[in-house]
């Protein structure tokens, strides 16, 4: 399905009014607005492929209807957010669901859609049909040789298909690891993995970047091979400089100090990228920002300071993706809520006067500190956010107008109702 200018035209017409005089008033608050919108307008954050359907819990999977069937109607979802918020201009493939079948086809489509292809993701968590050996027992971690080598060999293919595609990284994760105590030898199996990724390592091109995420539990129960930030950050340094971590916000144990965690991997240099999304207990993979706004606006908070200080481009120095899954909303509307909670905490985030943050902490002056932190935090970006998206095309709203011209029915009317977006 693809969306008209005039129609997001016409819909920004019935609601300019009332965006011009709340932008108008914001503006008189905020010292520069020109220059956070133009940081806004060129801010893209990836769409994974997974996330089109609804991805089901170990319980069951509940049909969403009209999901796509295939990579060429994920392709056009994401092309259709983008459309409505142009703030999504890239996807993200899953490889074995996702493997095109003409590379020139698939590039051609993207373009049309005006997306580039962000990270590829391997997957060795499940197994396939007709797979020679089992992942049952690990992958990159397993005790057997042969094992490792077809996982290894998956994530070669993986980078391949990138190459077509001009993505220029690979995300592994992982689900190696233990359920019982005395399963695992420890060193054995992080050596294990990192002889592996090694070699995986060895077929990146030199312009590519490894991100290797972390994840404190699940599936596995006990240990996990690639369990949090240290053991990623120590893995993407004995591997080398196009190696680093990536965070995934669902990835920690409860209440873990993720902003922390953040700023000291910028600060090392080892900040490969983000998976967005929120939890209330463990990798609830819930929609960005529906839970916790103001760890996710402590988060950019961190990112901004410390990507500043390194003289990075906030737009194309890391890797910015959504990593949700979800069972009760439709997928696009929750992906467009994500989007635009990312977009609102970035925003109060470079409203934060950073300079008399420093002098506050100078002088241990904590409650200001605190003031400062929550001034941006407490103001209504939303009209900046909006602007921002007009100017570049979009729609004023997104979701009203997803609403308004009844996507999802067209959707199912095309498609059905009995869909699947994912491989699960
Ligand atoms: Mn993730």
């Amino acid at each position: 399905m693809k969306l008209d200018d005039r129609i997001i035209a016409q819909h920004n017409q019935q609601s300019a009014e009332i965006h011009t005089s709340k932008f108008e008033f914001l503006k008189t608050q905020i010292i520069d607005s020109e220059s956070i919108i133009s940081k806004l307008i060129d801010f893209q954050i990836a769409i994974p492929s997974w996330a089109l359907g609804n991805g089901g819990t170990r319980f069951g999977r509940f049909a969403g209807g009209g999901e796509p069937r295939n990579l060429e109607e994920k392709i056009e979802d994401v092309g259709l957010m983008h459309k409505l918020n142009r703030s999504g201009n890239a996807i993200s493939l899953h490889i074995p669901w996702d493997i095109p079948k003409d590379y020139q086809a698939i590039r051609d489509l993207a373009k049309e859609h005006e997306l580039r292809f962000d990270a590829m993701n391997s997957n060795t968590f499940q197994d396939q049909k007709g797979q020679d050996k089992s992942y049952k027992y690990g992958s990159l971690q397993h005790v057997d040789p042969a094992v490792r080598k077809q996982a290894i060999d998956h994530n070669i293919e993986v980078i391949k298909h990138g190459i077509e595609l001009g993505s220029k990284s690979l995300t592994v994760w992982l689900a190696d690891g233990s359920c019982f105590p005395g399963q695992l030898n420890f060193r054995t199996a992080f050596q294990n993995t990192l002889e592996s990724l090694k070699e995986i390592y060895a077929a990146l091109p030199s312009d590519w970047k490894m991100f290797v995420e972390y994840k404190a539990y699940e599936p596995n129960f006990y240990s996990t091979t690639v369990g949090d930030w240290g053991q990623s950050l120590l893995y993407a340094s004995k591997l080398g400089p196009k190696a680093y971590t990536l965070v995934d916000l669902g990835h920690h144990l409860p209440n873990a100090n993720i902003e922390q965690i953040v700023s000291l991997l910028l600060m090392e240099g080892k900040l490969g990228g983000f998976h967005f999304n929120d939890s209330k207990y463990g990798d609830d993979d819930l929609t960005a920002g529906s839970i916790k706004p103001y760890q996710l606006f402590l988060i950019f908070n961190e990112l901004i300071e410390g990507m500043d200080d390194r003289k990075m481009n906030h737009a194309t120095d890391l890797g910015w993706m959504i990593d949700a899954s979800h069972n009760v909303k439709d997928p696009l509307e929750d992906l467009l809520q994500s989007v635009e909670a990312i977009m609102i905490a970035y925003t109060q985030a470079l409203l934060v006067d950073s300079t008399a943050l420093k002098e506050a902490q100078l002088k241990n002056d904590v409650a200001r500190a605190q003031e400062i932190l929550q001034d941006s935090f407490r103001t209504d970006v939303r009209p900046l956010v909006a602007e921002a998206r007009l100017r570049s095309g979009g729609a004023l709203n997104p979701i009203g107008l997803f609403r308004q011209l009844n996507v999802r029915a067209e959707l199912i009317r095309e498609r059905g109702l009995e869909t699947a977006a994912t491989g699960l």
